[in-house]
């Protein structure tokens, strides 16, 4: 171990130092920020010596490698995840403790690393802290962008989003790797001839071509010197890239292929650009994993043998091209040889089976853009089509199995075709992958198919942001489930222990009391920490169903209102979602959520019984205080659409109820913790297909059968919740004039139910803290430390480095 954290002093020492150093200033003249930034470095240049050595391993060692090439990686903040994993955090708190300083307020001076979306981008960044943690060669390749996704304010009960300026004070954890960089070619035109080989030379006259410098950042294992690498892409100009007359022009079109995660994409701007992203990343990763493999072996035959690329969605497909590309074009490899490594090489996630978020690309996009990729796409389209007629005996299957159709490119067939193993992310995601969306490919490739049901990092999800309920774990079974989260389950031997399950309620009681100070200082909403805590986390789309949330307090309310007899348990309806800036129908849901919570808490009699909290800017640090924090946990979505789900995993280990339906990784938490363990509801995903194929199912019909249903949906529009008529009335469409697409209705009745079910075991406080703690030792399934054992054993052939 390095000097600095020896002990307290060492660090003291060396802090002061550094501030003098590098500000010219004391440290009680420094800045927080500037203390911060201090602490940081240390801490990188700490882990700096392990980086190198990992890296000197694996060379020596000659390791294969996995990249997992991912267009998202939602980081989250570092610096307590760093110091917790190097095991260092103690003596840390203890020096800035000496100094005066509060290592939490250090810690507020972070900005979340926001580089993605939702679940996809942090199930990438899971992944990254599971791979060092169980000392696997695992690295990820994204783009630095210079804006994370949007920060969500509220203002006038709507969304609004303002740039996330993640980058402001700088990124302690980042190193520039310029002699790393790649220029990346775009447009032109591709000229070819015959070569005295016998082989096509292909020589591309680019219209643009961008920098492409890569930013490391050190991914830091738990109490293990691996460290691993996570890359991230920034677009830079290239030398003599163009004449001086457009440079203006040229500039900002480099400029905006980093600017923003998942630019809009609703122009044929956006959509062109989103395509250059994906390209940028992947052609500068590719060369780059291509070079230093060169730099190890010298030769590109064991290429497959040494390199695994994880394909997370259909964003970073291009892998599979372009990979062609410099293996046909720069190294001049067969057709059939190139073909064979590049599909030993790659593995494809898909991640949603919603055939709107499935990506196709027009033909002529990619063609304009990157005509050689576009050559190569089109020749791997014509072998496939002739391998399925001519091999498979299968020409019935050409029309639903192409890459290219109607002009566009299919990315999710490309995806399957050009790798060895398809995956989806949940048991029953996985099944309708095989079953229905893909089962043509299924059907000719059924080896290729397998299922990794997803998971979360216990260190962060766990250890790092719930420390009550770790030592509460800690005194009842022992240490070993830090370093070995399958241990959680011996807590099934003390769920019946009275004390036990008193202590727990008070570890939740003390994470809603933070949870509750929060929305205090924040929003200035009191809320009662012994009402039950009922949460919806993730983003807002229409199949997650956060309206049926909100239509079922509605009736609530209604119902007290009308009745002064029935009053409920008091609850509290927290709600988190950032919907996306051209998604109006989501939009509309905020401002729904936000209009009933006024009425609803601003109503002396009724605000005792009920509180509705929507707590803006979700993302990976709101999330550490609003999971452990739950008692229930709103997983609701229509049965079929959730591929999965993480934060249910996220709830479900800090001992939450999940309330929810039979989708996603839902049916694997049943399966675990059985279904006294949890309050499930609903249509099942094969009732709704059902439904669909007879179409059955009549909107009307439930709305005139039912009278509370009947009052909500007339409250939407009946200036109840908002005196602007047009309020709602999108929403009132959508359910009413599109047959309530998502089944709302239809499970209206049996969420309604569950949700009283909840408040009654709930009163049951012996009973609901053992179910509680049932849910928290069957959780260990779904560490990410056991999904990313199933993908290194099953698919990337990876074994642990041992560094020492
Ligand atoms: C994207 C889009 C974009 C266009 C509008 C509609 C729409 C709907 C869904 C998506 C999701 C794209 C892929 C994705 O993020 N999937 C999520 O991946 C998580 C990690 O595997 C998983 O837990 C979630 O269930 C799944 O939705």
């Amino acid at each position: 171990m390095a000097n600095e954290f020896k002990n307290k002093d060492e660090f003291i020492k060396e802090f002061k130092k550094r501030i003098i150093r590098h500000f010219g200033c004391s440290i009680e003249r420094a800045h927080i920020t500037e203390k911060y930034m201090i602490l940081g470095e240390m801490v990188r240049d700490h882990a700096s010596e392990n980086w190198n050595l990992t890296k000197d391993v694996i060379s020596e060692k000659q390791e294969k490698q996995m990249y997992y090439f991912s267009m998202e990686f939602l980081m989250g903040r570092l610096l307590t995840n760093n110091l917790m994993n190097l095991g260092i955090y103690d003596i840390v708190k203890e020096g800035l403790d000496e100094l005066g300083i509060d290592i939490n307020d250090l810690e507020e001076m972070e900005s979340d690393a926001g580089l993605g979306n939702g679940g996809l981008g942090r199930l990438a960044a899971c992944f990254l802290d599971s791979l060092a943690s169980l000392n696997l060669a695992g690295h990820g390749n994204c783009i630095r962008y210079e804006y994370g996704l949007f920060k969500q304010k509220i203002e006038h009960n709507e969304q609004v989003e303002v740039p996330d300026k993640w980058l402001s004070l700088g990124n302690v954890w980042e190193v520039r790797k310029p002699k790393h960089s790649v220029d990346v070619k775009f447009g032109g035109r591709v000229e070819m001839w015959m070569g005295e080989d016998g082989k096509a030379v292909v020589n591309h006259i680019p219209s643009l071509v961008v920098r492409a410098v890569p930013y490391d950042m050190p991914i830091i294992g738990q109490n293990t010197a691996t460290t691993n690498t996570l890359r991230l892409w920034s677009a830079e100009v290239a030398d003599d890239a163009c004449d001086a007359s457009s440079l203006n022009e040229y500039v900002n079109e480099v400029r905006e292929i980093c600017r923003n995660v998942y630019p809009d994409d609703s122009t044929e701007h956006g959509k062109l650009l989103r395509l250059k992203q994906q390209y940028f990343f992947v052609s500068a990763g590719i060369y780059n994993i291509i070079e230093s493999h060169l730099r190890t072996y010298g030769s590109l035959d064991n290429f497959a043998d040494k390199v695994a690329i994880q394909l997370n969605d259909t964003h970073p497909v291009l892998c599979i091209p372009e990979l062609m590309r410099i293996l046909l074009d720069e190294y001049r490899f067969e057709w059939d040889d190139a073909w064979e490594m590049t599909k030993k090489t790659m593995a494809y996630t898909n991640h949603t089976v919603l055939s709107e978020a499935l990506e196709k690309w027009p033909v002529q996009y990619v063609r304009e853009l990157l005509p050689r990729i576009y050559m190569i796409i089109e020749e791997i389209d014509n072998r496939f089509k002739y391998h399925l007629s001519h091999d498979f005996g299968r020409p019935d299957l050409i029309d639903s199995c192409a890459i290219i159709k109607e002009g566009q490119v299919h990315m999710a067939h490309l995806a399957i075709v050009g790798s060895h193993s398809v995956n989806g992310v949940a048991a029953l995601h996985t099944r309708i992958l095989k079953e229905d969306v893909m089962k043509s490919f299924y059907e000719l490739y059924p080896e290729k198919f397998n299922n990794k049901t997803n998971g979360i990092t216990h260190r962060r999800w766990l250890l790092h942001s719930n420390p009550q309920l770790t030592d509460l774990l800690e005194k009842t079974i022992g240490p070993q489930f830090k370093t070995n989260p399958d241990k959680l389950t011996d807590l099934m031997q003390y769920v019946d222990d009275e004390k036990l399950q008193t202590q727990f309620m008070e570890v939740k009681l003390e994470r809603k009391k933070i949870l509750a100070d929060y929305i205090k200082k924040t929003l200035n909403i009191e809320v009662d920490i012994h009402s039950i805590f009922d949460v919806q986390a993730k983003r807002l789309h229409a199949y997650k169903r956060q309206l049926l949330n909100i239509l079922n307090i509605m009736d609530l309310y209604f119902r007290m209102k009308n009745d002064p007899n029935y009053r409920i348990y008091p609850r509290t309806f927290i709600f988190a979602a950032k919907a996306a800036p051209s998604y109006t129908f989501a939009k509309e849901v905020i401002k729904l959520i936000h209009c009933v919570a006024d009425k609803v808490n601003n109503d002396p009699e009724i605000s005792k019984y009920m509180k509705v909290v929507f707590i803006p800017n979700y993302g990976v640090s709101i999330a550490e205080i609003l999971m452990n924090a739950a008692d229930v946990s709103e997983q609701i979505s229509t049965a079929g659409k959730e591929a999965s789900g993480t934060g249910n995993m996220k709830f479900m280990m800090n001992g939450a109820i999940t309330l929810g339906t039979m989708d996603g990784a839902n049916v694997e938490i049943v399966e675990r913790v059985g279904f006294e363990n949890a309050e499930i509801f609903g249509l099942r995903a094969d009732d709704v297909a059902l439904i669909r194929r007879e179409n059955s199912y009549d909107v009307w019909r439930k709305y005139h059968e039912n009278a509370n249903i009947h009052r909500i949906i007339d409250a939407l529009t009946d200036g109840t919740f908002s005196s602007n008529p047009n309020d709602f009335k999108l929403i009132y469409n959508e359910l009413m004039f599109k047959n309530d697409e998502y089944l709302l209705l239809a499970d209206y009745d049996a969420y309604a139910h569950a949700r009283t079910n909840i408040e009654r075991r709930y009163q049951d406080k012996r009973g609901w803290a053992k179910m509680c703690l049932i849910n928290i030792a069957q959780s260990a399934f779904f560490s990410s430390d056991r999904t990313i054992r199933q993908y290194a054993e099953e698919i990337w052939n990876l074994k642990a480095v041992e560094l020492d």
